[in-house]
């Protein structure tokens, strides 16, 4: 089942329209992965997304960082933390750069796409889940590959 932040942290109903950046330097091959994960987000709520060029003024941002990089939430260098993203209506989604990343299904690597499935669950406001197809649910293997839950629809659309 899923869960919530502490508080319920949300995106205010005016704002079901969300646009996204990557900030300068983001690895190219990231770019449509993210992107289609927004799109299935999209198709399984009320929330559109956009990408923007705009990464100052955008509502999520999408970036690679390494080690300690100014957000309070160091990365750890391969294994261990893979990715994070915080609560509405912060918008920070960073990936780990020191994984080993791929596009396509690879057992050697994380699955771009997925985790940023799951990244952003996190970001519309849920927390893990405890039903295992969920993609909140809180355990994910190098060359997994998941998709949307109805448990994860069920609990944005609990949410607004
Ligand atoms: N990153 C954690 C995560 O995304 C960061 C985190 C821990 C977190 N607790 C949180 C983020 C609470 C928001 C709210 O869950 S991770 C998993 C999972 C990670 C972990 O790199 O450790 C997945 C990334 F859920 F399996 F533990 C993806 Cl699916
Ligand atoms: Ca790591
Ligand atoms: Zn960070
Ligand atoms: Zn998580």
């Amino acid at each position: 089942h899923y869960s919530f932040f502490d508080g319920q942290p949300r995106w205010p109903a005016s704002k079901y329209s969300l646009t996204f950046a990557f900030l300068p330097g983001t690895r190219a091959d990231a770019i449509n992965p993210v992107s289609r994960a927004f799109q299935t987000w999209a198709e399984n709520t009320h929330f559109r997304f956009s990408r923007t060029e705009d990464y100052v003024n955008a509502d999520i941002r999408v970036s690679f960082e390494s080690g300690e990089h100014g957000d309070g939430s160091s990365f750890d260098g391969p294994g261990g933390t893979l990715a994070h993203a915080f609560a509405p209506t912060n918008g920070t989604f960073h990936y780990d750069a020191d994984e080993e990343w791929s596009v396509i299904a690879n057992p050697g690597a994380y699955h771009l796409e997925t985790l940023a499935l799951h990244e952003i669950g996190h970001l519309l406001g849920l927390g893990h889940s405890s039903i295992e197809g969920a993609i909140m649910y809180p355990t994910f293997s190098l060359g997994e590959t998941k998709g949307l839950h109805g448990d994860d629809i069920q609990g944005v659309n609990a949410l607004y």
